[in-house]
């Protein structure tokens, strides 16, 4: 072999090797990079952190199936980037849950239910959540189902 084909077979070489790296690498972007970053919710920070709150109050004897109201106001309504903080304020003697009725999960504050964070809400406590996406959101309290409640997000343009 003349010594010019050598060195051309190793420049031969050298282009596959490379062209094989940048493979490998724009395959790790596409399937892994890429599919982290979208995995991860994208929520506006007026959206997550919304300035103003709506205040859902648990009304006092709202364990008793009697009561004339559990939640109040029972149909809430809030507007993302506005006040799509909800907080529940236990304004009864016995402690109450806010649970979802479809196991809602949001992509950015996860299971909707009071349950998974804080528990139960105690007498005078408070239970907070933030809805990142528009929608109807049904809840009920878990040792007493016949409390029931809605929340409904809005889009800030509608
Ligand atoms: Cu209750």
């Amino acid at each position: 072999m003349e010594r010019s084909q050598q060195f051309s077979s190793i420049g031969g070489l050298t282009i596959i090797f490379f062209i094989i790296a940048i493979a490998i690498s724009f395959a790790f972007y596409q399937f892994i990079f890429l599919k982290e970053l979208n995995l991860k919710p994208t929520v506006r920070e007026e959206v997550a952190n919304p300035p103003q709150s709506l205040t859902v109050n648990i009304v006092e004897g709202a364990s008793l199936p009697t009561n004339p109201q559990f939640y109040d106001p029972s149909l809430g309504r809030a507007t993302l980037g506005i006040d799509n903080k909800v907080i529940w304020e236990n304004l009864d003697a016995t402690p109450h849950t806010v649970t979802t009725d479809n196991d809602y999960e949001d992509p950015l504050s996860g299971k909707f239910d009071s349950m998974e964070t804080i528990g139960l809400v105690p007498a005078g406590g408070t239970f907070e959540f933030v809805f990142t996406e528009d929608g109807e959101y049904p809840y009920h309290c878990e040792p007493h189902p016949w409390m029931t409640g809605t929340v409904t997000i809005v889009k800030d343009y509608s």
